[in-house]
């Protein structure tokens, strides 16, 4: 933030806020817009069989691109077959080994549901938690209450990237939902209510072009900030906003000067629920040759107690 940037706290004192809508011990937010209804006309989307899962690789041998203050995953070999040749190997009947590793990361570090609690401004989460739940671990708004009913829905793929006719989005170039509904008419698809929204930048290809000099002056394409735009997903009940970058937003706003806002303005107070770094690549040049842009999406966010996001390898099936 800049030193003249105005406070969240100013920047949306009149934006629409959804807390409450679902009782106050809701921790789901605007995934109450998915019950069965939308899971029943998201299956009648399935029409090829075609699967898409869109999780980028964990340890990728090419390099994690991931939020500066954070560090990509590492796996470590526990048990190999090296293992089995020491003096002191656990011997089982009948001559089993086996291999056993772990990772260490950032549970935002990869593809990622973010807890509804994971941003906040002013000490109060979604649904107006307090932000001292957070502390230790969180007891309220965590991943867990995600992971306990997954999100099912359509979905509308919105390839940003051949709207504008390039590679990727440059660093800090910006888009609004009235571009994200002219995307869809050139597309031939239409937004609906309570639609997933999939948004292709393919700008973490820019992290394996360029590798480390993609966090210099670091500010990612995206969604920016305005008063209307909050509205328009208020108003479409949009459950969950998914991007390949990773942090679905312009990062900092170049109009304002504040960082993440659209985390606060849909996360915290609409209770979007955010899913970072998917890879879309497959799915889009699909897309660009079958002309489908509406599909089937299931994610499971792992189950991980207090956890202020969870790793997900989400499907899109057309
Ligand atoms: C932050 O909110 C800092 O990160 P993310 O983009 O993972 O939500």
């Amino acid at each position: 933030m800049t030193d003249t940037a105005p406070s969240l706290t100013e920047l949306l004192k009149d934006a629409p806020s959804n807390w409450g809508k679902w009782g106050p011990d809701d921790e789901v937010g605007s995934l109450n817009y998915l019950g069965p209804e939308q899971v029943i006309a998201a299956a009648g989307l399935i029409r090829s069989g075609k699967v898409f899962p869109i999780q980028r690789l964990i340890g990728d041998p090419k390099g994690d691109p991931v939020w500066p203050s954070r560090k990509p995953a590492v796996r470590t070999q526990i048990m190999d077959e090296s293992t089995w040749d020491s003096e002191d190997a656990p011997a089982f009947p009948g001559g089993l080994h086996y291999a056993d590793d772990k990772i260490e990361a950032f549970l935002q570090g990869s593809t990622q549901y973010d807890a509804l609690g994971h941003v906040w401004y002013d000490g109060k989460l979604w649904n107006g938690y307090d932000a001292r739940s957070t502390v230790g671990g969180m007891d309220k708004a965590s991943v867990e209450p995600i992971a306990d009913r997954g999100v099912v829905g359509r979905a509308v793929l919105l390839d940003m990237a051949r709207f504008r006719d390039k590679d990727y989005l440059d660093s800090a170039e910006t888009f609004t939902h009235e571009d994200l509904v002219a995307c869809a008419k050139q597309q031939g698809v239409e937004i609906r209510k309570r639609d997933i929204l999939l948004i292709r930048t393919n700008y973490l290809q820019k992290f394996f072009d360029v590798g480390d000099e993609f966090y210099e002056n670091f500010c990612e394409p995206g969604l920016i900030y305005s008063p209307e735009l909050v509205h328009w997903f208020a108003d479409m009940e949009i459950p969950n906003l998914v991007t390949d970058t990773i942090a679905n937003e312009v990062t900092t706003d170049p109009e304002t000067g504040v960082a993440l806002t659209l985390h606060n303005a849909l996360m915290r107070n609409l209770g979007v629920a955010f899913t970072e770094i998917v890879d879309l690549e497959e799915l889009a040049a699909d897309s660009a040759q079958d002309g489908v842009y509406d599909v089937f999406y299931a994610a499971a966010p792992l189950k991980v107690s207090q956890g202020s996001g969870s790793p997900v390898n989400p499907l899109v099936i057309k």
